[in-house]
């Protein structure tokens, strides 16, 4: 079987190949502290906020601690931005890629041991030679030359793409080699399976209640056929399904929180996860745009997600244009 580092050996530039394989190995030392679990210590909260002002967990910020020394020791990388991180890190001048990534997605499941991940994107580095700046990384996603991320489930993997499809690869924990197990993952245009936390249904826009009215009325209803419902409140891991058996992933914009528009964080989640289900033969939208054409005002920006099979993201962007919703949630 093909190892991570054959692969990117055959299929990036060194640079993209060096700067991947540091996230690997960042990876690796953050699967075997989850393996310990409650025995290494990690579980449980720091007593901190982060940026986004949520409660971090200790393995948040092990993990961000984790990526961020190996990242910006590798000479390649020019800055690297994290979820957990009020500002980005500038790193080596002459580095000419940019990474942020979201150190562990999910991470209100690992004090109950369910899956949790790490989500990267890679982007050009447009000023090499001089010390990146917050502005360096405001590139709309389809900037993005690699995106990836790696799930702690009952076995670590890793799904990525380099902009010619996507492929997934297995950790072996003889060999602490990543396996190539497909060269070409591809996802169906339809399917009878859907994401979204229900719970905030209050707080939605008329055509996301619309939408999800149709799902839940089954065969009785507009869709004329019933659909099944999962929530595994990891966006890593509702994806990583979507992968694998398809579907649709929702957390689209709402009112729950005055001036936020949406949960998800463009730069972390949304963008990174777009490339991936886009190059898997799915579509990815806000509502309005596509997502990876928006261009990010600020690092920490959020954005409503809507993503995975194509006929189902174009029904429910057909709902939002009938409904006149002109961009970003905002009601016409
Ligand atoms: P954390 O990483 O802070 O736990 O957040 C995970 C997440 O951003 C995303 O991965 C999930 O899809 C979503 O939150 C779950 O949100 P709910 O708490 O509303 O279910």
């Amino acid at each position: 079987m093909m190892t991570l580092t054959q692969y990117l050996q055959s299929q990036a530039s060194d640079e993209l190949a060096s700067t991947i394989d540091t996230l690997a190995k960042s990876s690796i030392a953050i699967s075997a502290l989850l393996d310990k679990g409650a025995l290494a210590g990690i579980h449980g909260e720091t007593g901190n906020e982060n940026v986004q002002g949520e409660a971090q967990k200790k393995l948040d910020v092990i993990s961000n601690d984790l990526l961020l020394d190996a990242l910006t020791q590798n000479p390649h990388c020019a800055g690297v931005a994290s979820e957990e991180l009020d500002d980005i890190s500038p790193a080596n001048d002459q580095g000419t890629l940019l990474v942020t990534f979201d150190p562990l997605d999910g991470s209100s499941n690992i004090d109950i041991n369910m899956t949790v991940g790490t989500i990267f994107s890679i982007l050009p580095y447009p000023r090499v030679g001089s010390q990146a700046t917050e502005a360096d990384f405001l590139q709309p996603g389809v900037q993005q030359v690699a995106a990836g991320y790696f799930i702690y489930g009952t076995s670590t993997m890793l799904a990525m793409t380099l902009g010619q499809g996507v492929v997934m690869f297995s950790f072996d924990p003889t060999s602490q080699e990543y396996l190539l197990i497909n060269d070409q993952v591809t996802i169906s245009q339809t399917t009878a399976e859907y994401a979204i936390n229900a719970s905030n249904y209050r707080y939605w826009l008329d055509p996301i209640k619309e939408y999800i009215d149709g799902l839940v009325a089954g065969d009785l209803g507009v869709r004329n056929k019933d659909y099944n419902m999962r929530w595994v409140a990891a966006m890593i891991a509702d994806v990583h399904r979507i992968l694998i058996r398809g579907g649709v992933f929702m957390y689209p914009f709402d009112t729950k929180i005055a001036g936020k528009t949406g949960k998800l964080r463009l730069m972390y989640e949304a963008n990174p996860m777009s490339f991936i289900i886009e190059q898997a033969g799915g579509a990815s939208t806000d509502g309005v745009e596509r997502i990876m054409e928006i261009k990010p005002s600020h690092i920490h920006q959020r954005i409503p997600v809507v993503l995975g099979a194509k006929e189902e993201v174009d029904y429910v962007k057909d709902l939002h244009a009938k409904a006149g919703i002109l961009a970003n949630g905002d009601p016409a």
